[in-house]
């Protein structure tokens, strides 16, 4: 008896999980929330893959001075204050495939030009 309630235990659990299952979301129905920090001279993390249609929700802050995160080819340029600031907030869409890369375009010294954040938008 009790090896037939174990049984059928498992047979429910293996439905139930079934049922939740999902297959891959429907472009731009992922909202995808990070938290980004920038320094003298780079950003943590410096990586970020996505797949085309989401929405990146990016709370950042500076661990240090003024920095921005932009990208002409995608239209941010986004002002990140100094450390002692809240975070600041930026949303936008990936909307076409491609690889992307942020900089730094505020005066924040000698190694700004170290300073890059790529985007990956996966199909
Ligand atoms: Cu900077």
């Amino acid at each position: 008896m009790k090896n037939m309630c174990k049984i059928i235990i498992v047979f429910l659990s293996i439905i139930f999980i079934s049922a939740c299952a999902t297959g891959p979301e429907p472009m731009g129905e992922r909202i995808i929330e990070m938290n980004i920090k920038a320094w003298q001279w780079g950003y943590s993390p410096n990586l970020i893959r996505v797949r085309e249609g989401d929405i990146l929700r990016l709370n950042i802050i500076s661990l240090d001075v003024e920095h921005s995160l932009t990208c002409p080819e995608l239209g941010v340029d986004f002002a990140i204050p100094p450390r002692g600031s809240e975070p600041v907030h930026l949303e936008f869409q990936a909307r076409a495939r491609g690889d992307y890369l942020f900089h730094c375009n505020k005066p924040c010294g000698p190694g700004k030009e170290r300073m890059h954040l790529r985007l990956i938008v996966m199909p």
